[in-house]
């Protein structure tokens, strides 16, 4: 006879912040757009490109874990620098968990040191994430992982690939683990905490990023002049024409920012080619984002040291609402 099913105890509902932390470049963003399986955060293979912190929200079953991605650490020599380290410093102050995300083709160097040394003060627990497996030799593993555990008593050293999703499932688990029994804090829909204006600004801004080297990374800023939402004219049918019905349209006005007349000459480029490129890509990922057709008009303005400048600094950020 079949024997009779013991109901098994619920396990409590989950809910914590999640904060991402680690030097420029580690691969933070592209784990928060795999852990959520889309692209909330825009990624570049440039330092610093991440400036403000994002939330990204996964609610599931057994829980809601709410990441928090970070600008990478690095050693704030501008105020819009300042700015950056200070989003992961409130990050810190408000994580149930961190997770400390290392490059595994990198060398630890005195960035990494300076992480850790951040990361001393923290009571919270730690996770160490090594990322990037996909590039390296199976073998060199261990003895990373050995090199690495006795730096800080990190709860759980976990290698990943953010970009091919090694191990992403296992990770989920572990951070459910750690998370407090609390119900959740955002509606199911909830993904992201950035506006649409902020959305369409990093879409450009990655773009840039995309196309441009050297100290242009840097030293561009992207601004949304405005935003009109209307409809494409209905067209009767005419002749062989078929009638078009009322299509949405997006006008876009934006505004990239830089810091000398020759880097203007750059992002613009011989004969406008360069502009060209970085709107009609940016235009092709507004229309899907917006399910819209979408009039996107681009100009490049010179602000001389715009990065120390407070009230652009806070027109950047208002951005993001
Ligand atoms: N091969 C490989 N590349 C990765 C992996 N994760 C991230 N990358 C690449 O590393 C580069 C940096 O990725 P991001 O996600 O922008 O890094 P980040 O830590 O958010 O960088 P900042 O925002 O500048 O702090 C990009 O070119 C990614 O494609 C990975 O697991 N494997
Ligand atoms: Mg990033």
């Amino acid at each position: 006879m079949p024997r009779k099913k013991t109901s098994q105890k619920a396990r409590p509902y989950r809910t914590g912040y999640v904060a991402l932390i680690g030097r420029p470049n580690t691969g933070k963003s592209t784990l928060l757009n795999s852990l959520l399986g889309r692209k909330v955060a825009i990624v570049s293979d440039k330092p610093q490109t991440t400036r403000v912190s994002i939330l990204g929200i996964k609610t599931t079953e057994l829980g809601q874990i709410i990441f928090i991605d970070n600008p990478g650490v690095h050693k704030p020599l501008h105020l819009m620098n300042r700015r950056m380290m200070n989003y992961v410093y409130s990050s810190l102050e408000m994580a149930d968990l961190v997770l400390l995300m290392i490059d595994a083709t990198r060398k630890f160097g005195h960035g990494d040191q300076y992480v850790l040394e951040m990361l001393k003060k923290i009571t919270r627990p730690i996770f160490l994430l090594i990322n990037k497996v996909d590039l390296v030799k199976k073998e060199s593993m261990l003895p990373m992982i050995d090199s690495y555990k006795d730096l800080l008593p990190f709860k759980e050293i976990v290698p990943i690939s953010a970009l091919k999703g090694d191990n992403l499932d296992r990770l989920e688990k572990l951070i459910y683990d750690y998370l407090p029994e609390a119900e959740k804090i955002y509606s199911d829909e909830e993904i992201s905490d950035q506006s649409e204006k902020f959305l369409l600004s990093e879409i450009i801004r990655e773009k840039i990023l995309n196309h441009v080297e050297e100290e242009l990374p840097y030293t561009t800023a992207v601004i949304i002049r405005s935003i009109e939402k209307s409809e494409l004219p209905v067209r009767p049918a005419s002749g062989r024409k078929p009638a078009l019905s009322p299509r949405p349209l997006v006008r876009i006005q934006a505004e990239i920012l830089v810091e000398k007349e020759n880097h203007k000459g750059i992002i613009i480029g011989k004969k406008g080619s360069m502009l060209k490129t970085i709107g009609s890509e940016a235009r092709q990922e507004m229309e899907e984002m917006l399910k819209s057709k979408v009039f996107l008009e681009i100009s490049v303005r010179v602000r001389e040291r715009w990065r120390d400048a407070e009230e652009i600094l806070d027109l950047i950020e208002e951005q993001k609402g």
